[in-house]
């Protein structure tokens, strides 16, 4: 995979995550994020604190699928009923992770929470409701801002003001001129739409939603 972001490579990564059955692979999740992680990178040093935070939690979920229980994490599913069964969700001294109140699950949420911004942001880029710093602070009231202290709430305001206009933006996306790259957007609301979903339900079956 190229060090550039491509809109493309996000897409097919979360789309392989679904698998026929709904369930989330939790490899195809992480590599999505990878995937987004370089567009919070080609938008320069505002963003590096977003970025920064993103890449240590997708650090967290790789260490513990890549550690002796990592077969429990092979999805999003059988993540959340291994850490339930072993009383690892609230976080506890987690063998696997060697961090003490670092669960997969508070970890995976807090992506989660994100996944719904980008989803609402894209959306609006999509269909040209306004500028991207505009609909980038109103997804982000709309959804990640409720679970952020005031601190963070400002770096996010001053970050998001410093997004490019609309075209520029899209050619960022690297998914071809404008036009095309809003048709590329339009594919991947859905994915994201429906990735989401699927993670809110199954976390909140098993009142997950509010993790520490
Ligand atoms: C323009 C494209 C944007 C797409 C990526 C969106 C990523 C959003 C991540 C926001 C992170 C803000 C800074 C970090 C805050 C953390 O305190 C917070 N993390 C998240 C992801 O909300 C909560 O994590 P914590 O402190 O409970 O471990």
């Amino acid at each position: 995979m190229s060090e550039e972001f491509s809109l493309q490579e996000v897409i097919d990564s979360f789309r392989l995550s679904l698998s026929d059955s709904k369930e989330i692979f939790l490899d195809q999740y992480v590599e999505g994020w990878r995937g987004l992680v370089k567009l919070l990178n080609s938008l320069g040093s505002v963003f590096g604190f977003i970025s920064k935070d993103v890449v240590n939690k997708l650090s967290i979920l790789v260490s513990l699928r890549g550690g002796p229980e990592g077969a429990h994490y092979l999805s999003l599913q059988s993540m959340v009923q291994y850490e339930l069964q072993s009383g690892l969700v609230e976080g506890g001294d987690n063998p696997v992770s060697g961090t003490r109140g670092v669960s997969g699950c508070r970890t995976l949420l807090r992506l989660h929470r994100a996944l719904r911004w980008l989803q609402l942001f894209l959306g609006g880029v999509s269909r040209d409701e306004g500028t991207p710093p505009t609909l980038c602070s109103l997804a982000y009231s709309q959804s990640l801002s409720q679970h952020h202290p005031w601190v963070i709430r400002s770096a996010a305001g001053l970050a998001f003001r410093m997004l490019p206009p609309r075209d520029p933006f899209l050619r960022m996306l690297n998914a071809g001129e404008p036009p095309q790259a809003v048709e590329v957007l339009g594919g991947a609301v859905p994915v994201l739409g429906e990735v989401y979903t699927i993670t809110e339900e199954l976390y909140s079956k098993h009142d997950l939603l509010n993790l520490p």
